[in-house]
């Protein structure tokens, strides 16, 4: 009889899940854990069900642009395929956004959110990206205490019901800035004709090219532009409400040029806009809108790096399951010791992530509730970019390795199993590159003297360890963290120098406290669940390397290897 091959079958998205239950046991408590164990284990019954299904029958249909009606009418209608359209009924319902909003775990409450977030990722096709925005808009709303937007926009944006929820944009790139912002060209003149809008006094027209929009579906966005007579950078920038159609049900002057041509993420419809005569009103007065828009990065990177560790996960899952289906040389790949070994690399990386994902939530659930101390407010500044670029490093490497994995049929697009790498990659480019986010680290240090706050966390983490092994652990994620400390103290902030070790700086930061998470959560499993798996992948983990520091003089080296080279 002929040879056929099963596919790999997805376990239970919340039940089969070590890591997500063991973490929630840990941090909520048995009593909160049981009030959101049947939403969990709802939301991960539809990923690993109908949603995953789903994103294999629609796998080949893509988002289209129709820019004019049959009798010439400009009309920009996009049409989203059936996945985006069930998934975004799933968030609402699910309350991806509102739960964070509704606040009813307290300081727990994100991550309550995000819990649900990370099971929903693997089979929304990266619809976790308007969320991600949506929840950033409100977040930007309510933190400048706008009374009116925040009373129009917010109950939208955190809407449970598909009916009358709201998605927000956030609309940055332009042609001329994309990392740097501060170059954006589009104007804002006040209106002369109309006197509100938006129930707002004092509206303004935008004129401009928003250059690379993701989800142009969005019913808002808020974005930046420059008023006349404004400083030049990011602090000639004032950041604009508006809503992309008027009450009618017409366009407020936006255009989408066209569709781009990405590679992955290909069911978000990402845009080319032009703005003209478009309506938008101040959030908070004129001028320095990239400080006025940080709240919202800040949330949307938060995201980012839930997200990455949910793509790990799923990558992993189906590994994992097509190993034990998959024999070759007579044994199955989970028989095979090599197979195997590389497996638990790849998870060592993903629990670490997960910590380190999973921590920073924690840390943005106790600011929102006004729990959070000086020091956990110095941690979640430099934790949200160290989270965010450590874990999409590592998500693209996982899912290079997950494909390798399935052999040719990983490199086969009909197996579905192309997208998880295609997909990944955007992680480290959006939201800030790897080497823009080291720079905010930096700039973190610098200028809100945020490494002795992780200083005293990574002592006090190796403190509460008792475990010989991940003693070790311990030890080797805060001699690297005194390394970095040490190569601090030997370079001139701001100076050349120290930008060109600034992603090894935030890498080596990223992985010494993911040990370090990672290590308080072995040693917990060891205790109360007598588990020593989390425990095995922080050796793993550790022994992939946390250090990733050269030393000054070599990096000098990089000017004649770089862009100098000719030849
Ligand atoms: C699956 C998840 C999906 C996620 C959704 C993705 C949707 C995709 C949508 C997009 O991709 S939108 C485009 C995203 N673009 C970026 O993220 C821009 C990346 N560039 C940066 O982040 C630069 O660091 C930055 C533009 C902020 C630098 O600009 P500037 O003009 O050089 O600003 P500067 O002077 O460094 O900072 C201005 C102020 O903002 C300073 O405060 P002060 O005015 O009080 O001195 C900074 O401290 C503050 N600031 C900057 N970044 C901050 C911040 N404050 C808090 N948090 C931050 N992250």
């Amino acid at each position: 009889m002929a040879f056929y091959q099963d596919p790999p079958v997805l376990a239970h998205g919340y039940l089969s899940d070590r890591v997500l239950k063991s973490y929630l046991q840990r941090v909520m408590g048995e009593g909160p854990l049981a009030e959101i164990a049947g939403e969990l284990e709802h939301m991960g019954e539809l990923a690993s069900g109908e949603l995953f299904a789903l994103q294999q029958e629609d796998r080949l249909n893509e988002p289209t642009l129709t820019q004019y009606d049959p009798w010439g009418r400009r009309i920009d209608h996009i049409e989203l395929t059936a996945l985006w359209k069930r998934a975004r009924e799933v968030a609402c319902q699910q309350g991806l956004v509102a739960t964070a909003y509704d606040q009813a775990h307290g300081a727990l409450s994100r991550v309550h959110q995000f819990s649900l977030v990370y099971l929903f990722e693997g089979s929304s096709d990266v619809y976790t990206c308007p969320l991600a925005m949506t929840d950033g808009a409100a977040r930007t709303l309510l933190a400048h205490r706008h009374p009116t937007l925040s009373e129009r926009a917010v109950p939208r944006l955190t809407s449970r019901d598909p009916a009358s929820a709201w998605t927000s944009g956030q609309w940055m790139t332009e042609r001329a800035g994309g990392s740097d912002v501060g170059l954006s060209e589009t104007v804002a003149s006040p209106c002369e004709d109309t006197a509100q809008a938006f129930g707002c006094d004092k509206p303004y027209r935008l004129e401009g090219t928003k250059w690379f929009t993701s989800a142009v579906t969005s019913d808002m966005a808020l974005t930046l532009a420059r008023t006349a007579g404004s400083p030049a950078g990011g602090r000639g920038l004032t950041l604009f409400y508006l809503e992309t159609h008027h009450e009618d049900g017409s366009s407020n002057g936006i255009r989408v040029n066209r569709l781009k041509d990405k590679l992955g993420t290909r069911k978000l419809p990402t845009g080319e806009l032009s703005l003209t005569d478009t309506l938008a009103v101040p959030v908070v007065g004129l001028g320095h809108g990239t400080r006025q828009i940080a709240p919202m990065l800040n949330i949307t990177r938060t995201w980012n790096a839930v997200c990455s560790v949910g793509a790990m996960r799923r990558g992993l899952a189906l590994a994992r399951d097509f190993a034990g289906r998959r024999a070759q040389f007579g044994a199955s790949l989970s028989d095979q010791p090599l197979h195997v070994d590389t497996l638990a690399a790849l998870q060592a990386e993903y629990e670490a992530a997960f910590h380190l994902a999973f921590w920073t939530v924690e840390l943005l659930g106790r600011h929102e509730v006004g729990e959070a101390s000086e020091h956990d407010l110095r941690l979640l500044r430099l934790l949200t970019p160290l989270a965010k670029l450590t874990t999409a490093k590592q998500c693209v490497a996982t899912m290079s390795e997950v494909i390798e994995c399935f052999g040719g049929a990983g490199y086969v697009e009909d197996t579905g199993i192309p997208r998880l790498l295609r997909d990944a990659q955007v992680l480290p480019i959006w939201e800030g590159t790897t080497n823009v986010l080291s720079l905010d680290v930096l700039r973190a240090i610098g200028t809100q003297r945020t490494l002795p706050a992780l200083s005293e966390t990574l002592s006090m983490l190796r403190e509460d360890v008792r475990d010989g092994p991940l003693q070790e652990v311990a030890q080797a994620a805060l001699r690297a963290f005194t390394h970095v400390q040490a190569m601090l103290d030997t370079l001139k902030p701001g100076s050349a120098d120290e930008q060109r070790h600034a992603r090894r700086i935030a890498l080596t930061l990223g992985r010494s406290i993911a040990a370090g998470l990672l290590v308080r959560h072995g040693q917990w499993c060891l205790d109360h669940l007598n588990d020593r798996r989390p425990a095995w992948a922080a050796c793993r983990f550790c022994a992939h390397g946390l250090d990733v520091l050269i030393p000054v003089g070599d990096a000098v080296q990089s000017r004649g290897l770089g862009t100098d080279v000719t030849d």
